[in-house]
């Protein structure tokens, strides 16, 4: 047995009880849980004793190693591992032309051709020969092993037979990335889940191991690119110096099929590259590149390439010399192409001082703008990679125009799995949902009538190009479960599915993840399935609907809401919203013309507000707050409307998942309960501020009289306070009634003295979480302290606002007339206790 081997398999014995015994979600969907019932009796009766590996590659050997990794979870047996075809049952991992020498009566090439499987396709089939039952793996190439070996896992993970199984699978498009926005010091740009796994101090890391577990999830999903710093990119990546740490790194990818790439700076030329220029003409320039590229493809022959964010929020690019992304992108292409390298370059080009004033000027329109008049002038090694829409990963954005104005360019679409406008790691969103419906969007962009949709341009297969596909910006991190919280693994899982196959549904997706994570139980599964795929809609309900984006602090931490953080300033994220309506008016007839950046048919239907789909409405027109929409609401009371339903979806979640309390492992439903609880306050937060801004803006009131009343709330500005001090919060709607109350002493006190009727009441306390402290909390109904708690959550704020504003709820409280209850704040550090109000809510 080949010494890796061994090591491999020394591993997979050593995490196997882990994976057994605690559910920390380090394991993902990779957890090989112990399979019960039919399913166990199914496999073992199907699974031979051994598993041959034809092939000698280390990435051949992963594979071998995590078939017998994944059957000794899922079956308990521990199969042998070869190293030719044995007489006996057996799985068979093989390249196609390892198997034609092996056996050359299989004939596994029929019917898809050798030739014709594309790379990193696989092939799933039951072979009979001699009395023998072979189930064979084969592939073109040694990552379509891997993906072909997961792929069998997955199956037998989800309870499906193997007995006679001929299936033949190949990725959609060549590219399947992921970029993380690692910073060398070890923080991560938009990052929830902890520290880099890359990085620290300036440095790899000591111990690489998250490394190759994280190239594992990768390359579950067929993903096998994986740049490892950050966007706004540290020239230093290109000194020679710093090229052994990146070649540490990618060591610990590649048996796992995963390549590095490196986001790199346009400036290094002039900043670590000893010239006065770094203009893309000057021949020194070029120079440079190719000496920077040979240099590093020398320490790592398979790096995958380059990305490049050029004149974007602050970065250099070659607007410092007049000329233009072509020539930019392609003087770094150049220096990449004798190697094979791709550069993905940015289309996320904007200029962020834009004159709010001028109606007429539009964010949106910058992408289009900037490269569909270039589209021809870049090499073949350039892709040009393009959020899936115009403005930044909002909750709700058409399908960028550009996606359908490059015909003679490669491209690739950028989605985002990390969850900046997202809820964070706080909320769940499950955003394959969203993507579907971007990636399934027709931009009739083709010559003929057949549809050309979102996924189809990207690959490349509309208009015949060679590369193209899929990048997802992920920030994974230290955190043991990799995201900050469990569930937002999902959409790491759907973003690498629909990479291999975006024709995918968002519902399948959502239920493989389901099963693979939490077990197949069929209540377990209906349950989160149904929490996921409803999700994204009841996210947008409360942050943003009608195409509103999300309302939330974009000049700050994009977390808490803040709905005019987007005017009067130059980012461009504007909605417009005044006293009288609401929406940016993109029109091509009066508006901004983004529209017109779409072909014919697509903005035949965005330009008429009879045929504008509802949920895009403000995004593309301004309306008055009175507009009647398709659904026969006004716009102001469906955005009344959505906040308090997307509100209470949020609390149906959490009954949901309580009903789940004897179905999933203890740790697991502790912590995503306490997530869901979280949210469902944050929710509230986010109802009640956007509804009272709206009622301020539009003085139009909530048809149905809820906002501003608020039935069993109790201001802690109106309670009997001892040292607590009334404060005005600074964004009126960020607070209730505008005030809070904060504790510059050793502790303080506010009461009231309930005068309801008796029965069992659930007690909400709103508190502020800020993370400049930890304060502490005691609830006490007349003598008897019923709760206490410490504001410890990591919210992105110092300040008291909607991101602070965090929710203890206390439920089956005995209350009659005359008790008192009593909160007592004691502050932490620079957190002083504050409370905002007390709500007294009947049990149900
Ligand atoms: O969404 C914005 C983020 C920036 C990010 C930028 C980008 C890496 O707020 O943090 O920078 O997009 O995509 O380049």
């Amino acid at each position: 047995m080949p010494s890796k081997l061994i090591a491999a398999l020394g591993l997979a014995c050593l995490s196997w009880p882990i994976a057994l015994t605690a559910e920390t979600g380090y394991d993902a969907w990779l957890r090989y849980a112990p399979l019960e019932g039919a399913a166990l009796a199914q496999a073992r009766q199907s699974i031979p004793a051994v598993v041959a590996l034809l092939d000698d590659s280390p990435v051949g050997h992963s594979a071998q190693a995590e078939i017998v990794r994944g059957i000794r979870g899922m079956l308990g047996r521990t199969m042998r591992a070869e190293g030719s075809l044995p007489t006996e049952n057996a799985i068979v991992v093989g390249t196609l032309e390892e198997i034609r020498r092996a056996a050359p009566g299989w004939r596994l090439e029929i019917p898809v051709g050798a030739a014709s499987l594309p790379a990193n396709s696989y092939r799933l089939r039951t072979v009979t020969a001699n009395g023998r039952v072979y189930t064979v793996v084969a592939a073109p190439d040694a990552r379509g092993l891997l993906y072909g070996s997961f792929a069998l896992l997955r199956k037998i993970a989800l309870g499906q037979a193997l007995a006679g199984v001929d299936e033949s699978q190949s990725p959609y498009a060549s590219i399947r990335w992921v970029n993380q926005w690692d910073n060398l010091d070890g923080s991560i740009e938009r990052g929830y889940g902890g520290r880099s796994i890359f990085w620290e101090g300036g440095k790899a890391r000591e111990d690489l191991t998250r490394v190759a577990d994280y190239g594992r999830l990768l390359a579950s999903l067929g993903i096998d690119g994986c740049s490892i710093n950050n966007v706004n990119a540290n020239p230093k990546v290109l000194s020679p110096d710093f090229l052994p740490q990146i070649a540490r790194i990618a060591e610990a990818l590649r048996p796992w099929g995963v390549r590095v790439v490196l986001a790199v700076d346009f400036g290094s030329p002039k900043s670590i590259g000893g010239l006065d220029t770094f203009d893309p003409l000057e021949e020194r320039v070029a120079a440079w590149w190719k000496s920077a590229a040979d240099a590093i493809y020398s320490a790592i022959p398979d790096l995958g390439g380059f990305v490049l964010k050029a004149d974007s929020e602050g970065r250099v690019g070659p607007s410092t010399y007049g000329r233009t992304h072509a020539d930019a992108a392609n003087v770094v292409a150049r220096a990449l192409a004798p190697h094979g390298g791709l550069l993905l370059y940015r289309g996320f080009v904007y200029d962020h001082h834009m004159d709010w004033r001028n109606l007429k000027n539009d964010r949106a329109r910058a992408a289009y703008d900037n490269f569909h008049d270039l589209d021809g002038k870049f090499d073949d090694n350039v892709v040009i990679q393009i959020k899936n829409g115009p403005i930044d990963f909002q909750v709700r954005e058409p399908a960028s125009p550009l996606f359908g104005a490059l015909e003679k360019t490669n491209q690739a679409i950028e989605l985002q799995v990390t969850q900046e406008y997202m809820g964070q790691a706080h909320h769940l969103v499950f955003l394959p949902a969203m993507w579907k419906e971007t990636l399934d969007f027709d931009m009739h962009a083709g010559n003929s009538t057949s549809p050309t949709p979102v996924k189809a341009l990207v690959a490349g297969r509309v208009f015949h190009r060679t590369v193209g596909g899929f990048v997802g910006v992920v920030n994974a991190g230290l955190d043991e479960n990799w995201m900050g919280n469990h569930m937002s693994q999902a959409n790491l899982y759907g973003f690498g599915r629909l990479a291999w196959d975006p024709d995918l549904s968002a519902a399948r997706i959502a239920d493989e993840w389901t099963r693979l994570t939490f077990g197949s139980d069929p209540t377990v599964d209906k349950t989160i399935d149904q929490m996921q795929l409803t999700s994204w809609r009841t996210y947008e309900n409360y942050t943003g609907p009608l195409g509103l984006q999300t309302l939330t602090d974009i000049t700050g931490n994009h977390y808490g809401v803040n709905v005019e953080a987007s005017e009067r300033n130059g980012w461009g994220q504007w909605h417009r919203a005044d006293d009288k309506g609401v929406g940016m008016d993109r029109t091509a007839a009066t508006g901004t013309g983004y529209i017109g950046q779409y072909r014919p048919a697509v903005a035949r239907v965005f330009e008429s507000m009879a045929a504008c789909p509802d949920d895009l409405l403000l995004f593309l027109h301004h309306v008055p707050y009175t507009h009647v929409l398709h659904d026969g609401k006004t716009v102001i009371q469906y955005i009344y409307d959505s906040h308090y339903e997307g509100a209470e979806a949020v609390e149906g979640y959490v009954r949901a998942w309580q009903r789940l309390k004897p179905l999933v492992d203890e740790r697991r439903y502790r912590e995503v309960l306490d997530q869901l609880e979280y949210q469902a306050g944050q929710a509230e937060v986010w109802r009640d501020a956007v509804t009272n801004w709206f009622a301020r803006a539009s003085g139009i009131a909530d048809a149905k009289g809820r906002v501003g009343h608020y039935a069993g709330r109790f201001e802690a500005e109106r309670l009997a306070l001892e040292r607590y001090a009334v404060r005005d919060v600074t964004l009126a709607e960020d607070a209730s009634g505008g005030q809070a109350v904060a504790c510059a002493a050793a502790t303080c006190t506010a009461t009231l003295r309930y005068q309801g009727p008796s029965g069992w009441y659930t007690l909400r306390v709103e508190y502020f979480d800020q993370n400049d402290g930890v304060s502490h909390y005691r609830l006490w109904v007349g003598k008897q302290l019923i709760d206490e708690w410490a504001a410890d959550r990591k919210l992105p704020t110092r300040r008291l606002d909607s991101t602070s504003s965090t929710r203890r709820q206390i439920s089956g409280v005995a209350l009659r007339p005359g008790d008192e209850i009593r909160v007592e704040g004691v502050p932490g550090g620079a957190e002083q206790a504050a409370l905002d109000y007390i709500e007294i809510v009947p049990e149900r």
